[in-house]
């Protein structure tokens, strides 16, 4: 039986932290909406991530939605970093509370999105066997959404359990008495690793690249803390939005040069101590900017990393030493160098002796067969464009969206991709994104994209679309500010380097979210600069 197509105006792709709120926007717009998501529940990142150690690393009080003062007051915070569950808890109050899951549709992919120029709208397909057309658009898919593929040779053929942390089991995995392989060095492996070692018989550590780790120093929060909050948030979400990362620091004043031996260590030594993502990096100036500067950084860490770990053979496989810090995402720990130190614990460095292939009893590197009854795949994802990329997205003249972004991803301000009219994506590349702490980032683009249907309603306009030339101004001024900085010396993730065969491009905007937030401002006070626009209101004809 064929299902009827339905005909909206918006489809939203995602009901994580992104897909959540732009419903609630459009709703209060009075906009009907569809949003589709593969998951069976909201959360997003935070519904596939269930692996043992998963937590934010950015403080709760301020991973956490701004848009409703109400929602802020009532929801309790119970750690500095709260963990998945808690993270998910919340999502689904949110849900709960503005009753947003009547107009999602769960355990439904969306497959293509296809641009009709003849009606005006996007023509959308989902797995579960429905088309729904749509004036506009939302990919609220994640940046961090579409595992990568395991690159390993005889992966299928290990006969024991596998898991990945980007889709770990709902019901948990009982590790009591397993050898356990672990694949992967990055946030995920560096977060699961101390915990399922406390629970395993023993564990491989297999790493490629080493990481800039900092001790998360988390701690449940205090009544006070929580209260004073509270009673300042107005003003500490402001302070968010114009920060850098979206998490209100200090400013640094100086060069790293400028400063003594003596008053870097003590710098250095308080963002450890303070544990924070950013305390370190914003300690100078130029940590992002000067080899010299980031080097100061660097040998830090490699200090700390040499004073925590007993044996000084895998202590210096621990140690960082081939891109600068803050390049590759840093991560935020508990105990993750002190785990070397248990007897029951082994690492590789797969640049001595890399992975031949997976047997079928474990792991076989150039040196030796590692025979294991799991593995855990911490490997990572096609980040920024991955999840994009794996919808079949067609815009005008049905250019596809892999085609156009073959090269690497082009996009006006990260919200909207010439040729892809009334399409928009939530902290899409080239927007400050995975630079930042994301909810700011999601909320300035929802709240963004919803003033900017709102104004072409109210001006009758049906169609928008970013022109070529504006994108490629915002493209090339992303690429000169990537280029001022130490970025894309690494091969991470920010610049494709870790999916074999992607272009190699830095996929973000760094120029910081408070600047960025004054250019989509001033770009929507300029009457939508870069972008054509015809018709007359669809939508206010209804
Ligand atoms: P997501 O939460 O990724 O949601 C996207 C949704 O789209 C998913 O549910 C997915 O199923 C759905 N989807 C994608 N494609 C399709 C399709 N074709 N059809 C149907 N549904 C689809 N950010 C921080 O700022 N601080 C942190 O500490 C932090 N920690 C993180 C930890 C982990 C383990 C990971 C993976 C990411 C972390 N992030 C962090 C980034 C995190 O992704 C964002 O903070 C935020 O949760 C993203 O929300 P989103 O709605 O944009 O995307
Ligand atoms: O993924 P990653 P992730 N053989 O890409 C290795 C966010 N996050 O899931 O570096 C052997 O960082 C790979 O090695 P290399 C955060 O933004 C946040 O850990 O490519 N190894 C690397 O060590 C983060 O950056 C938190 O040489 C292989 C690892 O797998 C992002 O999500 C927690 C390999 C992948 O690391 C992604 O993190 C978790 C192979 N074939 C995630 N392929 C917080 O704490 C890959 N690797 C907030």
């Amino acid at each position: 039986m064929s299902i009827e197509t339905q005909i909206v105006d918006a489809v939203i792709v995602g009901a994580g932290f992104g897909g959540m709120y732009q419903l609630h926007r459009f709703r209060n717009m009075g906009l009907t909406t569809r949003v589709f998501d593969k998951a069976s529940d909201v959360g997003g990142t935070w519904y596939w991530n269930r692996y043992p150690g998963a937590r934010c690393d950015v403080e709760s009080m301020a991973y956490s939605y701004s848009f409703s003062p109400e929602l802020e007051q009532e929801w309790q915070w119970t750690e500095k970093y709260p963990t998945q569950p808690e993270i998910l808890r919340y999502a689904q109050h949110v849900a709960d509370r503005f009753d947003l899951r009547r107009d999602i549709t769960f355990d439904t992919k969306v497959l293509s999105a296809h641009w009709d120029e003849g009606v005006g709208r996007w023509r959308v397909k989902t797995d579960g066997g429905e088309t729904v057309e749509a004036q506009f658009l939302i990919m609220a898919t994640g940046c961090l959404s579409a595992p990568k593929e395991i690159d390993i040779d005889g992966a299928a053929s290990f006969r024991g359990p596998t898991y990945a942390t980007h889709s770990w089991p709902h019901e948990g995995v009982d590790f009591s008495g397993q050898r356990v392989a672990v694949i992967g060095t990055g946030s995920s492996g560096i977060q699961t690793i101390p915990e399922v070692a406390k629970q395993a018989a023993s564990m491989v550590v297999f790493q490629r690249t080493p990481n800039y780790s900092m001790p998360a120093q988390n701690r449940p929060l205090d009544p006070d803390e929580i209260a004073a909050m509270k009673a300042k948030y107005r003003d500490f979400r402001k302070a968010q939005r114009e920060s850098g990362f979206g998490v209100p620091v200090p400013q640094p004043t100086m060069p790293a040069g400028m400063d003594t031996a003596d008053g870097r260590q003590q710098k250095f030594q308080a963002g450890w101590d303070e544990g924070s993502l950013v305390a370190i990096l914003t300690s100078y100036t130029d940590t992002l900017t000067n080899a010299t500067a980031n080097n100061y950084a660097q040998e830090f860490i490699r200090d700390k990393i040499r004073d925590i770990v007993d044996d000084p053979q895998t202590a210096e496989d621990l140690c960082p030493k081939t891109y600068p810090m803050g390049t590759k995402r840093p991560c935020l720990d508990t105990n993750y160098y002190a785990t070397f130190n248990r007897d029951d614990v082994e690492l590789v460095n797969l640049r001595r002796t890399p992975i031949e292939c997976i047997t079928d009893k474990g792991v076989k590197t150039t040196d030796a067969e590692y025979e294991v009854d799991t593995i855990v795949y911490a490997t990572g994802f096609d980040a920024m464009t991955g999840a994009l990329t794996r919808i079949d997205i067609r815009g005008k003249d049905g250019q596809s969206l892999r085609d156009v972004w073959a090269d690497g991803p082009v996009s006006y301000l990260g919200l909207s991709i010439s040729g892809f009219p009334n399409l928009f994506t939530v902290t899409g590349p080239s927007s400050p994104s995975v630079l930042s702490n994301m909810m700011v980032s999601i909320e300035q683009h929802v709240d963004w994209i919803s003033d900017c249907i709102q104004w072409m309603n109210d001006q009758g306009h049906t169609v928008l679309e970013a022109t070529p030339e504006a994108q490629e101004e915002w493209r090339a001024h992303v690429e000169v500010q990537g280029n001022l900085t130490l970025y894309p010396q690494a091969d991470s993730w920010y610049m494709g380097a870790n999916v074999p065969g992607k272009p190699r491009v830095f996929m973000a905007y760094i120029g910081g979210v408070g600047v960025y937030r004054v250019v989509c401002d001033s770009i929507a006070a300029q009457g939508y600069y870069g972008y054509v626009t015809d018709g007359a209101s669809a939508m206010a004809a209804k």
